[in-house]
């Protein structure tokens, strides 16, 4: 929660900065002055302060980003690209010499960056910028800066082969960043028609990877599912589990997919129930089967994006 509080207060002075800046010059700076870090007050813990800081575009910032001691100038600008897109341009200034991290240049929407930390551990930052493209999609880019170079930091695949996805990013959306190093975000899930999960990643011997099991969960999003057949479910009360059926004209919502996507966590509409589904699927169909029978069996309306 204090990374949201902290991203809203260091917004609120970029904006003060920002407007301060327009009103003196009343007309765009070729050469932007950087904005410094300084502390918002001087009770602020600075580790606190460091752990993560909202990038505005055009808007370049000092931060130490390798650790060094040495401050590093970053910066995205939004500039006309090709085919009437604009481009983001991503870009590190150090002591003697300027690197263009990235030109991301298609159509992108809801684009946002930060400078997060890089573990629990490190005094180092690492660049995070996300956004969303086509539909409902998002691409989040992370960036180290190691002996004076900017890379991207390793992401695992999303398809089944375990392919990169494109430009070294990792397809989901960036939400957050916890006190103890996990990287939270949005990731299509498509479960039983979740369209999207909370999910947690973290920085594993210099690559991103998924904390733990990488299960899936849905705080915010209760999609009703209604059942119009009795289905095999086990049941979970006062911590011990019991195999029965719930019966056909249930509601329920999904609050978990666990196992890899083998099991779907529900609570009934009522709340007076809980417990989980086990899916199987098979080759080349994207449908879950419960006990041998297609999920479609089971629910009445089951969304799923195009
Ligand atoms: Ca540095």
């Amino acid at each position: 929660m204090f990374t949201k509080i902290l991203s809203f207060l260091m917004a609120v002075v970029f904006m003060f900065a920002l407007s301060a800046c327009t009103i003196e010059t009343n007309q765009p700076s070729e050469t932007p002055t950087p904005t410094s870090l300084a502390p918002i007050s001087s009770s602020e813990p600075a580790k606190e302060a460091s752990d993560i800081i909202e990038l505005i575009k055009d808007t370049p910032v000092e931060i130490d980003m390798d650790g060094d001691g040495t401050m590093e100038i970053l910066s995205y600008t939004l500039e006309e690209g090709e085919y009437d897109f604009t481009k983001a341009v991503f870009t590190v200034e150090y002591q003697d010499k300027t690197q263009v991290i990235h030109e991301l240049n298609e159509e992108f929407y809801e684009l946002s960056a930060y400078a997060v930390k890089l573990d629990v551990l490190s005094q180092e930052m690492m660049l995070v910028y996300t956004y969303t493209f086509a539909s409902e999609d998002s691409n989040t880019a992370f960036v180290r800066f190691e002996n004076g170079e900017a890379k991207f930091i390793p992401v695992p695949g999303v398809d089944e082969e375990g392919k990169p996805t494109d430009y070294d990013m990792l397809y989901a959306k960036f939400a957050d960043f916890t006190e103890d190093g996990k990287i939270i975000v949005k990731q299509v899930c498509d479960t039983l028609g979740t369209r999207f999960g909370t999910r947690e990643y973290m920085l594993l011997a210099g690559k991103i990877a998924l904390a733990g099991e990488g299960d899936y969960t849905f705080e915010n999003t209760r999609f009703i599912l209604t059942t119009i057949a009795d289905m095999p479910v086990t049941f979970i009360a006062n911590s011990s589990e019991l195999s029965g059926t719930l019966p056909s004209g249930t509601k329920l919502y999904l609050t978990k997919v666990a196992n890899h996507g083998a099991r779907a966590y529900f609570t009934t509409e009522d709340e007076t129930q809980h417990g989980y589904i086990e899916l199987e699927y098979k080759k080349d169909d994207y449908k879950a089967y419960i006990d041998g029978k297609d999920e479609d069996h089971y629910f009445e309306f089951i969304p799923y994006a195009d």
